[in-house]
């Protein structure tokens, strides 16, 4: 297992002819619509684990990120919103956010693009065609014209071992799809531990609310047969902004004790979300969380004190990013990734990925989408891509200006390495 990522990729370069500074734009456009991304963290789901997975305009349209908005436009109070049915929900945000108000947010833009890419009316006054034509859509053709129109080969999924509907999905195994790579989710065991120890004891584990007795190897054995059972990429939890490591607390100790141990025998990561304030608003439930600047010493000290165990991290708050970069400038086990959910605005990701390629150069993982529904991986990409060829564009000016020109083959290499190989090699695929 190479230490640090860079290591195989030396033997790759060789110029061929070099790529005129005019013409890069246009050359990085053409290799990154062609870059066979892997979308590292999604909320999506494969078939076989049934109605988790969300899909279609009504999920389109009521997606978390919308409903924030809409308490900004509409009288509605979220208690009454919450008894209107999807239809009725989608049926409100529809007119209030796209036809009472004009789309420009980044959410719902979004949706314009997702109408615009399957040619359906953006102006509509209301749902129904849509409505129509998801619902003529067979689940697993959609899916692969979804990927196509995205760009994606495949994603990463978000599996709760704690979550009462998916769990048992899971005990009764469900069938692979090589397009739907899992991960073992701990926020329940590892934020919640107090509320949950019951559920795990209720799978059959010997474990107590304080940590006594056998329970630290038996959290080790619940994570060993949900590996069996899951086979995911990596382990992973979001934190909030108060993070510390270490602390005294449950959390602490089962990180150090139970997770990173397992992650070394199994050889998988352990990416970590820091800096979410959980629920400032409960009033709007999913889009009630806020953000927070964190202490990012918890992630010095879990590089240092666990250099046998890789970590993928990505942080909330805006104010973290430079910090980060710095962090992964020392530590070779750490892999910063994406511009994480209030951060996926293209403001904010042309400024991390400019810094992030000027201080790390092409060791990190640029984006994930973070979809909860389906078709939004079309949109988050379209985004991601048109935000970030420019930019990588000018990287190679610059470089050339320097002194150093690059061929066709190097750029898609680099898309290659910074979109899929740096998260292959990361976590073995
Ligand atoms: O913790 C996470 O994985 C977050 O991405 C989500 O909880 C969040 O609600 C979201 O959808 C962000 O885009
Ligand atoms: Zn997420």
């Amino acid at each position: 297992m190479p230490s640090t990522i860079l290591e195989e990729t030396k033997g790759q370069s060789g110029l061929e002819s070099a790529v005129p500074s005019d013409q890069l734009r246009k050359i990085v456009e053409e290799e990154f619509q062609k870059t066979p991304i892997i979308d590292m963290h999604t909320h999506l789901f494969m078939p076989s684990l049934g109605k988790l997975g969300l899909w279609g305009i009504d999920e389109l349209i009521t997606y978390h990120y919308l409903e924030a908005e809409l308490f900004r436009f509409s009288s509605v109070k979220p208690d009454q919103y919450w008894k209107l049915s999807k239809q009725q929900q989608a049926d409100l945000i529809w007119r209030t956010l796209f036809q009472e108000n004009t789309p420009v947010s980044e959410s719902t833009r979004g949706v314009i693009a997702v109408l615009n890419a399957f040619g359906l009316n953006t102006t509509a006054k209301d749902l129904t065609e849509a409505r129509q034509f998801f619902n003529s859509q067979q689940l697993e053709p959609h899916i692969s014209k979804v990927f196509e129109l995205a760009g994606i080969t495949s994603v990463v999924m978000t599996n709760d071992p704690l979550d009462p509907q998916e769990a048992p999905l899971w005990q009764n195994n469900p069938a692979p799809n090589k397009q739907f790579h899992a991960v073992l989710r701990l926020d329940r065991v590892l934020n919640k531990w107090a509320d949950n120890w019951q559920t795990l004891a209720n799978q059959g584990y010997k474990v107590s609310a304080d940590l006594s007795g056998n329970t630290i190897s038996e959290v080790r054995r619940f994570l060993s047969e949900w590996c069996d059972r899951m086979r995911p990429v990596y382990m992973a939890c979001s934190l909030p902004d108060t993070f510390m490591f270490p602390e005294d607390s449950a959390r602490s100790r089962l990180i150090a004790e139970a997770v990173l141990p397992t992650g070394r025998e199994r050889n998988i990561p352990l990416s970590v979300m820091i800096g979410v304030r959980y629920q400032v608003n409960p009033a709007i439930k999913l889009a009630g969380d806020g953000v927070g600047k964190t202490d990012l010493r918890a992630v010095e000290h879990l590089c240092v004190q666990f250099p046998d165990n890789r970590f993928l991290i990505s942080v909330l708050s805006r104010e973290n990013q430079h910090e980060l970069c710095v962090y992964s400038r020392k530590f070779g086990n750490l892999l910063p990734f994406g511009c994480w959910w209030f951060l996926n605005n293209p403001s904010i990701v042309e400024e991390m990925t400019r810094e992030r390629i000027e201080m790390l150069g092409n060791s990190f993982i640029p984006q994930h989408s973070d979809a909860r529904v389906l078709e939004q991986v079309i949109y988050k990409w379209k985004n991601t891509r048109r935000t970030m060829t420019p930019l990588f564009a000018e990287t190679y000016r610059v470089l050339s200006e320097d002194g150093r020109p690059v061929s066709r083959a190097e750029i898609r290499r680099d898309l290659d390495q910074l979109f899929r190989t740096n998260f292959e090699r990361w976590v073995n695929l």
